[in-house]
C-alpha cells in the first residue's frame, strides 16, 4: 500500500566537503521527493554517537562518529510516496562498491565510511531522526 511519508536523509561531511549538496538534491527531486526542510549544521561527536546509539556495539562505532561529527553535514526532511523506502533505493548498498548503477552511494561514495549520505530505515527511526534534528 502506498502512503505519503517522511524520512531523514543527511548529506554526509565528505559529499558537502565536495560541494554535492545540490546534484544529491536533484536526485530526488527527480523521484518527485519533496526537501520539506533542509540546514547544513556541524554536530559534535556526543551528538553523532546520541544519533548513532543504535550501533553501539560494532567494532566502527567510534569511527563512525568521529566521521559524522568531522564536519559540516546538510539534514534533510524529505517527502513523498514510500519515500522511507525509496530514499533507499535512491541511495544504494551501505558499501559504494556494491551500490547499483545510479545510486547516489555508487555515483559519489568514496568507501563504506565515507558513503555520502545516511537515510532513515523504518517509520519509527525516520520519526525519531527527524525529531532529534527538528524538534522545534
Ligand atoms: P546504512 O547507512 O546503509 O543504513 P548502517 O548499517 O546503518 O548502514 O551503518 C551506518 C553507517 O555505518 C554506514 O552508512 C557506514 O558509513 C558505516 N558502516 C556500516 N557498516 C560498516 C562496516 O562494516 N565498516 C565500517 N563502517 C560501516
Ligand atoms: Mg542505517
Amino acid at each position: 500500500m502506498n502512503s505519503t511519508e517522511q524520512t531523514l536523509s543527511i548529506i554526509k561531511p565528505d559529499a558537502v566537503e565536495r560541494d554535492l549538496v545540490e546534484k544529491i538534491q536533484k536526485k530526488f527531486l527527480e523521484k518527485k521527493i519533496k526537501v520539506l526542510k533542509s540546514k547544513k549544521i556541524q554536530i559534535s561527536k556526543e551528538e553523532a554517537s546520541d544519533f548513532y546509539k543504535v550501533h553501539q556495539t560494532k567494532p566502527f562505532y567510534d569511527r563512525l562518529c568521529s566521521y559524522l561529527s568531522s564536519g559540516p553535514i546538510v539534514v534533510m526532511v524529505l517527502e513523498g510516496e514510500n519515500v522511507i523506502q525509496e530514499n533507499r533505493k535512491i541511495m544504494g548498498a551501505t558499501d559504494p562498491k556494491n551500490a547499483d548503477e545510479g545510486t547516489i552511494r555508487k555515483l559519489y561514495g568514496i568507501s563504506i565510511d565515507k558513503n555520502s549520505v545516511h537515510g532513515s530505515d523504518s517509520i519509527e527511526n525516520a520519526k525519531k531522526e527527524i525529531d532529534f534534528f527538528f524538534k522545534d
